[in-house]
C-alpha cells in the first residue's frame, strides 16, 4: 500500500514537472540585449519597485573598462505586464530575465554599486536560461532539469529558474547559530515538495534571500497544486526574543512545538533572516503530531531586520502565516484558502503588517486571526503586534475575524472585518486584565478605524470583565457599517475609503483607507500571486 502511493506521488510530481518544462521551454521573448561591439545593454523596460506602486523605464547600460555597467540613459516608460526587467531599490538588484549572449539566453542579476554617480553595477549573476544539469549541492531528479534538495546545506547556494528544484525530505539551510549559509532563490524559480514531510527550513543565524519580481515571483508548491497539505512549508527561524522560557533565564530560547530538536529565539530583536519577497507559498502544511503542524509560513523567533514583502499563502493545510514570538514586520500579505487561522500568532510576537488580504474558503478554514500570548497568559515579551490595513473576508464555515486570547496584546488599525460568523472575539482573563476597561484601556489592546460587518459582530469568551462590543465602540472612528466591498476590493463610494488614519509607528506607510486597498483600482494582487478567485 505504502510503495503503491510513492510509486503514486512519484508518478504525479513526475507528470507535473514535465508540464512545467513544457511551459517553460515556450518561447522566451529576450528583455533585454547586449550588443558586443558597443558594450551597450540595452533594457527597453525597466520597472523600478516602489512598494505596490512602481515607475517604468527604458535604460541602457555601458560596460566601462573595470567590467561594471554604468546607466547612460535613462527614460520614463509606460506600465506594462510583459515580461521586463525589474529594479529592487530594497535589495539593490536588477533583474533581467532573459538577455541573449552569443547563442544562449541568460537571466542576469546586476547590483547597485552603493554610492555610485552615475549608477554603476556589478554583474552578480549570469545564468544559463536552459538547464546545463544539476550543480553539486544536488542530486540529478526523476526528470531532466529537475535537481533534488535534501539533508543539511552549510554552504551559501543559489537556486535557478533553470531547474526545478525538489525537497527530499527535511531541507536545512545552515547550522544552528553555525555555519551560517545563505539560500538565494531567483525570480521565476520553483521549488517543489512532494509530500507533507518535505519542507525548506531556515535555521537561526543563516538566510534565505527569496527574491521574486511582479513577472516572475518564486513559487513554493507540491507538485500537483490541487489541495492543501501537498509539501510541508516555509519555515524560517530566527533570534529574536520569545516568551516561554523560566523566569531568570538569561537567553531565551526554545524548541519548536511540531520539532522538538530545533530552537527558536534569542535577544536580538533586530535580528536579520533575509528577505522573501514577491513569492508564493502554495498547497502546504504537514502535520507532524495533532494540533502541532506546519504553517505555510512558519516565523519562529525572525527578527525586524528581515524583509516579508509580497507573499501569498494559498491553500495551507494549517495556518497561512504563524509567528511564534519575534519581531518581524511585513506588508503585501495575500492569505487565501487557509485550513486553519489565516494569520497566527504567541509566545511573545511584538512585529506588525500592514497591507494583508485575508480571504477564507467557503469550505473549510477556522479564524482569519487567532491571537495568543501563551496558555497561561502573562509571559513576557507580550504579543503585542501593531496591524494596519487588513480586509478579513470569512465564510460561513469560518469562526471569528479575530479572536483574540490567551493574554494577547494587539493595536488594530485601518481594518476591515466581513463576512464570519462573529467578527471579533475577547476571550480569558489575562486578555481582558491586559486590555483595561473600556473607556480607561491600558493601550496594549485596541483597535481603530476599523469596520465589522459580520453575522454577529461581538462575542465574549471566558473571563471577561467587558463587552467586546463596548470595547470597540468606545474607540475612535470604529463603525459597524456596510464596507461596501466588490469582491475585495472597495467599491466606488465605499466608506473604506474615508476613514483611515496614520499610524504612529515609522514602520508603517500612513495611508487614508481602511482595509488592504486604497480604491477599486488599488489591486496590488495582480500578477504576482496564484490565482485565488
Ligand atoms: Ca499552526
Ligand atoms: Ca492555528
Ligand atoms: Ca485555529
Ligand atoms: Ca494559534
Amino acid at each position: 500500500m505504502n510503495k503503491l502511493k510513492q510509486f503514486q506521488t512519484k508518478l504525479q510530481v513526475v507528470t507535473a514537472l514535465m508540464l512545467s518544462t513544457v511551459a517553460f521551454n515556450g518561447h522566451a521573448v529576450a528583455t533585454a540585449s547586449y550588443d558586443p561591439a558597443s558594450g551597450i545593454v540595452d533594457l527597453p523596460v525597466v520597472e523600478v519597485l516602489n512598494g505596490a506602486s512602481s515607475s517604468f523605464f527604458s535604460a541602457q547600460l555601458q560596460l566601462t573598462g573595470g567590467s561594471e555597467l554604468e546607466l547612460i540613459s535613462a527614460n520614463a516608460g509606460s506600465a506594462t505586464q510583459e515580461q521586463r526587467n525589474v529594479f529592487d531599490g530594497t535589495t539593490g538588484a536588477v533583474h533581467i530575465p532573459s538577455i541573449v549572449v552569443g547563442v544562449d539566453d541568460f537571466y542576469a542579476k546586476l547590483k547597485i554599486v552603493p554610492g555610485s554617480d552615475p549608477l554603476r553595477f556589478t554583474v552578480d549573476q549570469l545564468v544559463s536560461n536552459n538547464f546545463e544539469g544539476c550543480p553539486s549541492f544536488s542530486a540529478a531528479g526523476p526528470s531532466q532539469g529537475s535537481c533534488f534538495l535534501s539533508g543539511e546545506i552549510t554552504s551559501d547556494i543559489t537556486l535557478t529558474k533553470n531547474i526545478q528544484w525538489i525537497l527530499s525530505g527535511g531541507v536545512f539551510i545552515g547550522g544552528d547559530n553555525i555555519n551560517q549559509a545563505t539560500l538565494t532563490v531567483n525570480p521565476g524559480t520553483h521549488i517543489f515538495g512532494q509530500q507533507g514531510a518535505d519542507f525548506l527550513w531556515i535555521r537561526r543565524g543563516s538566510k534565505i534571500m527569496s527574491e521574486g519580481t511582479p513577472d516572475n515571483p518564486v513559487v513554493m508548491s507540491g507538485p500537483l497544486q490541487q489541495t492543501a497539505g501537498e509539501w510541508g512549508g516555509l519555515v524560517i527561524t530566527g533570534n529574536a526574543p520569545v516568551n516561554g522560557c523560566n523566569e531568570g533565564v538569561a537567553l531565551c530560547e526554545i524548541p519548536f512545538e511540531a520539532v522538538t530538536s530545533e530552537f527558536l529565539g534569542g535577544n536580538n530583536p533586530t535580528d536579520n533572516s533575509g528577505v522573501v519577497k514577491y513569492t508564493q507559498i502554495l498547497f502546504a502544511g504537514f502535520a507532524v503530531r495533532p494540533n502541532e503542524e506546519l504553517n505555510g509560513l512558519t516565523l519562529n523567533a525572525v527578527g525586524s531586520g528581515t524583509v516579508i514583502d509580497f507573499v501569498h499563502v494559498h491553500e495551507g493545510l494549517d495556518d497561512g502565516v504563524e509567528m511564534f514570538g519575534g519581531t518581524v514586520q511585513m506588508k503585501h500579505l495575500v492569505l487565501t484558502n487557509i485550513g486553519d487561522d489565516s494569520l497566527d500568532w504567541g509566545l511573545g510576537w511584538t512585529g506588525g503588517a500592514q497591507y494583508v488580504l485575508v480571504k477564507q474558503a467557503a469550505d473549510d478554514g477556522d479564524r482569519g486571526i487567532e491571537a495568543d500570548n501563551n496558555k497561561s497568559g502573562d509571559l513576557l515579551p507580550r504579543s503585542n503586534p501593531i496591524l494596519s490595513n487588513m480586509t478579513l473576508m470569512g465564510a460561513p464555515v469560518s469562526t471569528q475575524g479575530a479572536l483574540l486570547r490567551r493574554g494577547t496584546g494587539a493595536n488594530i488599525w485601518n481594518s476591515v472585518f466581513t463576512g464570519f460568523p462573529t467578527c471579533l472575539m475577547i476571550d480569558g482573563e489575562p486578555t481582558f486584565a491586559n486590555a483595561g476597561a473600556p473607556g480607561n484601556l491600558s493601550g496594549d489592546l485596541t483597535i481603530q478605524h476599523s469596520f465589522v460587518d459580520c453575522d454577529t459582530n461581538f462575542a465574549d469568551g471566558e473571563g471577561a470583565t467587558f463587552n467586546t462590543a463596548d470595547w470597540f465602540l468606545s474607540q475612535t472612528g470604529n463603525s459597524e457599517e456596510n464596507p461596501l466591498l466588490n469582491g475585495f476590493l472597495p467599491a466606488s463610494g465605499s466608506p473604506l475609503t474615508l476613514s483611515g488614519t496614520a499610524v504612529n509607528d515609522a514602520f508603517f506607510d500612513t495611508v487614508d483607507y481602511v482595509g488592504a486597498f486604497r480604491d477599486e483600482d488599488d489591486d496590488w494582487t495582480e500578477e504576482w500571486t496564484f490565482e485565488f478567485n
